[in-house]
């Protein structure tokens, strides 16, 4: 039998469409959805992966369970007993300080996990909560945190607008983009050009994305916020205009003071930037009728990285491109309502136990994990579970954190493969594969340069548990209800409860009336399906249960395969924005108070050292994609780049191979020499390093190259956001 099925692809944040041909249950083929109203066709490499991954004989098909040092496989049930009894164990030793969670990127790929993590976290009633967005965007949060009121309410590029992209420290030619979901980012640029318009892309290496912009300036690594101050500082020296948002701006007075000494002429030796690059570019940010500024991990992941992220977008509203077409918009996505005023945006509610780190939006920062693993004493994590992570790869100083997972009481592992991480879990539960799972994008719908809403539904039935039962069921566990509880009650006590307070808020157009109909409304669908719904139909665009009979819901959404595209962003800056003043506030004192740090920096004579970047390639994703033998082929990707001049003077050549060290560790690696990546700079690709014994990846472990982790160093952390500090890293390079 055939048949066609649509997908939104789970790989990466451009969430294309994709069109799956099944013959006799098994993938035919997978090619990107022509008719999808984002991506139209548009597919990378990775994409028709799905196939591999659903079928990779490493896929976890059931639970594995650690006997002696070595995995073997388990019923669910014996999984789930053993997990409660351990956790019992643990928490009546220890109390819940002991408990700790890492949740790693794939769970904003998925509907299941986007929903069922939540009740996950806050049943385990720990401190001890870590996820990759301290290793990503963290900065981001906080600076739209303060300046817009929630955390978020993150501007994007209006790509399809634009007349002047300034972008900085991404490279969606190979990542496709992030914080900014845009299908075909790389063909949205060249139709910037194509119109007349300007890309300019700030980089220490000329990537492919530098490489077709019309302008590459590469920069020092870690001082884009000292650049970008300098661009502030050029364009409040002149007449300003803040565009159709100034009556709700505050503050501008206030930046142009706190960016007096970042002068052109006083940033340039720091930042390798020449001052009249840094005017050139002021001066046409200014001119420019539209323009955008946009920056991504390599100012997110630095020292530095929340004074980027605002003087970002605090560039982006000095210019009068905050919140008008063609400039920086939020998008509004449909599942959300209205946003309502809070209490302001603060971080700090606690502190780590060990280094002291502020809390940031519920969670500590991955860079001190180690620490609460490893530092004995009340509060010391002896329980551990991840979710869809791999923090042995994709965290600093990773091997501290391997040893330390291995002296863990007990850990648990939802994650379809026995990989670097995993393989230290005394448990792991797998989830099925994205085919055999539905989806609709609670995350990028809501960072989309459109607007729009897209379902699919799984393509095969799962031969497991879904991911959200095994969720709620650890979910249950952590509640200390044991292993018996039922996942279908606490499901529904869940959706009550939101029903619930749904009718009894005066402001929701289903206020007044009856929970148990609107239960009745959602009709007979699994738990993820009422929970979107739900969503669907009181957000801003629902039919809120008939009270806009023309409006979403999610059998709408089922109607329309290729999903449904509201058209362009629009400018909506009094609907989203929640601070307190009811302003846009430019200059939060929470974010300037780190200015003088930079001031500082600014005036520091640069080291010697070679600094260590990373960068992404369009055949992987993170650490998780190597096993698949047709990403991986061809080749060696994992190479040390180095400029020819600096592999001159230490004596590497093309193919052979070097040793480079930092503070934190050391390793040794291909060397690739090219004229790409600037004097002083050196980069190794990250998500690689899979020849740790006890993980099963035989594709993988064939092909291993080296965990850049090892040399970032745990104890650099923005210190606004606590996020990892993982680009311009000083190292030392020798042959070897
Ligand atoms: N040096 C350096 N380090 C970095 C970065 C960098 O640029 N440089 N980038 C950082 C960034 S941006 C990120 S997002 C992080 C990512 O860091 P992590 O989230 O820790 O790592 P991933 O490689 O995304 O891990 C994905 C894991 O989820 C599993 N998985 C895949 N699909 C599913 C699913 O549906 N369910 C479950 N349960 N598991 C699934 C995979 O098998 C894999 O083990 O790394 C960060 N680390
Ligand atoms: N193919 C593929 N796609 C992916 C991923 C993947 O692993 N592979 N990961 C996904 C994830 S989780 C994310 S978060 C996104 C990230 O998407 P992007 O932000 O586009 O990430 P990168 O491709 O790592 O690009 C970061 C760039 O920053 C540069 N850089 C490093 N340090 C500095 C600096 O100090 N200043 C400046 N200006 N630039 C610097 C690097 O040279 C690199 O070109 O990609 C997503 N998409
Ligand atoms: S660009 Fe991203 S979403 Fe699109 S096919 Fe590739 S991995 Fe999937
Ligand atoms: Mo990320």
């Amino acid at each position: 039998m055939e048949r066609t099925v649509f997908r939104t692809c789970p790989l990466c944040e451009a969430t294309c469409g994709l069109e799956i041909e099944i013959v006799d249950d098994s993938v035919k083929r997978i090619r990107g959805d022509r008719e999808h109203v984002m991506s139209a066709g548009f597919i990378c490499p990775k994409g028709s992966t799905l196939k591999q991954l659903h079928e990779d004989p490493d896929r976890l098909r059931t639970p594995m369970i650690k006997v002696d040092g070595a995995h073997r496989p388990a019923s669910w049930d014996e999984a789930f007993a053993l997990i409660a009894a351990r956790f019992n164990d643990v928490t009546e030793k220890y109390g819940r300080s002991a408990l700790g969670i890492y949740v790693g990127n794939p769970n904003v790929h998925q509907l299941d996990n986007t929903l069922g993590l939540r009740p996950l976290i806050r049943a385990l009633g720990t401190q001890n909560i870590f996820s990759a967005s301290t290793v990503d965007q963290m900065p981001k949060h906080v600076s739209s945190g303060y300046m817009f009121g929630h955390p978020l309410n993150i501007p994007v590029p209006d790509l399809d607008r634009t007349d002047y992209l300034l972008m900085l420290g991404a490279n969606p030619y190979e990542s496709n983009g992030s914080l900014c979901t845009a299908p075909d980012f790389p063909g949205r640029l060249d139709a910037i050009k194509a119109r007349g318009g300007k890309v300019v892309v700030v980089d220490p290496r000329r990537t492919k994305t530098a490489a077709n912009a019309d302008q590459w300036i590469a920069i020092r690594p870690g001082t884009d916020a000292a650049f970008l101050l300098a661009l502030v500082n050029v364009v409040l020296q002149g007449e300003v205009d803040l565009g159709p948002a100034a009556p709700y701006i505050e503050g501008v007075a206030k930046v142009r003071t706190l960016a007096e000494p970042f002068v052109p002429e006083a940033v340039a030796g720091y930042t390798g930037v020449p001052a009249e690059v840094i005017r050139q570019v002021a001066g046409e940010l200014v001119a420019a009728p539209s323009a955008a500024v946009y920056g991504r991990i390599g100012t997110h992941t630095v020292s530095f990285g929340t004074l980027c992220s605002w003087a970002v977008d605090v560039l982006n509203t000095v210019t009068g491109n905050l919140d008008r077409p063609g400039g920086a918009m939020f998008p509004y996505a449909a599942h959300l309502g209205t946003r309502r005023k809070g209490r302001s945006f603060s971080t700090g509610r606690w502190q780590s136990r060990v280094r002291g780190l502020p809390e940031v939006l519920g969670e500590l920062p991955a860079a001190t994990m180690a620490d609460e693993i490893d530092t004995p004493g009340d509060g010391q994590i002896r329980f551990l579970i991840t979710v869809a992570g791999n923090p042995v790869l994709t965290t600093p100083d990773s091997g501290r954190l391997d040893t330390a997972l291995g002296g863990l009481e007990f850990m648990v592992s939802v994650d379809p493969y026995l990989n670097e991480t995993s393989r230290r879990a005394d448990v792991v539960l797998p989830p099925p594969s994205a085919l055999e799972r539905s989806h609709y994008d609670l995350s990028f719908t809501g960072l989309s340069v459109r607007d729009y809403a897209d379902y699919s539904p799984a393509a095969f039935e799962p031969t497991g548990p879904d991911e959200f039962s095994i969720l709620v069921k650890l979910t249950g566990i952590a509640l200390g209800m044991g292993a018996d509880a039922d996942p279908d009650q606490l499901a529904a006590a869940t959706l009550m409860s939101q029903v619930q307070e749904a009718v009894s808020n005066p402001d929701s157009v289903i206020a007044g009336r009856d929970a148990g109909e609107i239960l009745g409304l959602l009709g007979d669908r699994p738990w993820p399906e009422k929970f979107l719904d739900l969503m669907l139909r009181l957000g801003h665009r629902g039919d809120g249960f008939g009270a806009n009979p023309e409006g979403l819901s999610l059998a709408r959404l089922e109607a329309s395969p290729h999903g449904i595209d509201f058209g362009p962003l629009e400018p909506r800056l009094t609907q989203v924005l929640v601070t307190p003043s009811g302003k846009v506030e430019l200059a939060p004192e929470a974010i300037t108070k780190d200015l003088p740090r930079l001031v500082t920096a600014l005036k520091l004579e640069p080291a010697d050292d070679l600094v260590l970047i990373g960068r992404r390639q369009l055949r992987s994703a993170n650490s998780w994609l190597h096993n698949v033998e047709v990403l991986v082929k061809g080749k060696e990707r994992c190479t040390l780049q180095i400029n020819p001049d600096d592999a001159a003077r230490i004596g590497l050549s093309e193919g052979g191979t070097a040793t480079v060290a930092s503070m934190a560790g050391k390793l040794t690696v291909a060397v690739e020499i090219t004229d790409d990546i600037s004097r002083g700079v050196v980069s190794i690709p990250y998500g690689w390093g899979h020849s740790l014994e006890g993980s099963r990846l035989a594709v993988a472990s064939a092909r291993p190259g080296v965990n850049t982790n090892i040399l970032t160093d745990s104890s650099q952390v923005d210190p606004l956001s606590g996020n990892a500090v993982l680009n311009g890293i000083p190292v030392t390079v020798s042959v070897g």
